[in-house]
């Protein structure tokens, strides 16, 4: 039932809880977690690492989870499909069909939300074919999800592995939202977030805004104040993405069940997108944001402290990101320090006439919330993704 996998949360309670989180992960947890990030990371290298996928398979997720599933690097604790690109109905078994593909049916594949918080689903099947991974068919999967729902697989696993699980999403943010919102110390038990997520530079479903926060916004803007240590992988980087036809002639080339399978979700979706007369791509945003957290040599970085517009009546779903160091923000290194360069407030809109708000200021000083990806090393992402779904390891 769709309360069950949405926890009939309200938004009130989206507000409480969220805040809650807030509270209950201090700032000063969130610099300590920032500054800590890079070396979280060298440990990933020397993985396994203990890591969820939430995912709306999608054809790029579909490229995200089986190159997840052939990386050593990952102990893929389970995968939580959510609706997005295509209703829950078709992520559900296409993040099953992957896991068959991959012969790891050994991973917890729990159905999650089948609607975003507080909104009506929009898809993009215009993107990802009405089946999700643009038309390439597959047989129907055999194995059956897990009994839980995701949210409740979620913090399940995370209660159990306290401190250790890097939460990878790459659909919209509505289980994560929901276990968070559910348990409001789990925040404070993830180890990290990798997202497939925003934008810096302008969305792609809307002039504003990134499509898995179009789609949910308010999960969205829960996730980014829950205190959990962020990186996000957005357009800014995944938009230098583009699978080329070189790519896909490697794919076909080599002769295993994971390599077939991507080849034939590759060669759909540059059908497709050719189809629809785009000059480059498609992009694997979601293989990146994977990627990028198996080897973080990939992505160039920068905090923010990241909001996301959820009011907007042109501009939901947008990331907005604040920082002291950024454009005509920098100061001389000599003032570098001092209070006014490091404690930017943080404004929203000015008040209305009707408002009875006294004060646009939303937070006081500035502290970062996000690592930013804001430039890759497409070629070297391409290697890794090419050589791995190749079963090149
Ligand atoms: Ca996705």
């Amino acid at each position: 039932m769709n309360s069950e996998h949405r926890g009939s949360i309200t938004r009130r309670q989206f507000v409480t809880s969220s805040a809650t989180v807030l509270a209950a992960s201090s700032l000063a947890r969130n610099a300590q977690a920032t500054t800590n990030f890079f070396a979280q990371h060298e440990a990933a290298r020397r993985g396994p690492f203990r890591v969820i996928i939430d995912t709306d398979p999608g054809v790029d997720d579909a490229l995200a989870l089986l190159l997840a599933m052939r990386s050593p690097e990952l102990k893929i604790e389970a995968i939580t499909p959510v609706a997005g690109n295509v209703p829950l109905e078709l992520t559900l078994p296409n993040a099953l069909r992957m896991v068959e593909i991959a012969g790891r049916t050994d991973i917890p594949v729990a159905a999650g939300a089948r609607a975003p918080l507080v909104r009506r689903l929009v898809t993009a099947a215009y993107a990802h074919g009405e089946n999700g991974l643009g038309g390439a068919v597959f047989p129907e999967p055999k194995t059956k999800p897990a009994k839980e729902p995701a949210a409740e697989l979620i913090r399940q696993i995370v209660r159990k592995f306290p401190g250790e699980v890097t939460l990878l999403t790459i659909g919209p943010l509505t289980n994560i939202a929901t276990a968070l919102s559910t348990d409001p110390e789990l925040a404070g038990m993830v180890r990290a977030l990798v997202m497939m997520g925003g934008s810096l530079s302008g969305g792609n479903i809307t002039p504003a805004a990134e499509f898995n926060i179009y789609v949910d916004p308010e999960a969205a803007r829960v996730v980014f104040q829950s205190g959990i240590p962020i990186t996000m992988v957005g357009l800014d980087v995944t938009r230098k993405t583009s699978l080329t036809e070189e790519h896909l002639r490697q794919l076909q080339g080599a002769q295993n069940p994971v390599s077939q399978a991507a080849a034939t979700i590759a060669r759909n979706a540059i059908e497709h997108n050719r189809e629809r007369g785009f000059i480059v791509g498609p992009n694997m945003h979601d293989s990146l944001a994977v990627a990028g957290f198996i080897d973080p040599s990939l992505l160039k970085l920068k905090e923010y402290y990241v909001d996301v517009e959820t009011t907007g009546e042109l501009t939901a779903g947008e990331t907005l990101g604040y920082s002291p160091n950024a454009g005509d923000l920098r100061r001389r290194p000599e003032m570098a320090k001092d209070p006014a360069a490091t404690n930017m407030s943080i404004r929203g809109s000015a008040p209305t006439l009707a408002s009875t708000r006294t004060s646009p200021v939303v937070r006081d000083r500035f502290v970062p919330n996000a690592n930013v990806a804001v430039d890759v090393d497409s070629i070297r992402f391409f290697d890794l993704l090419i050589s791995r779904l190749s079963g090149k390891l």
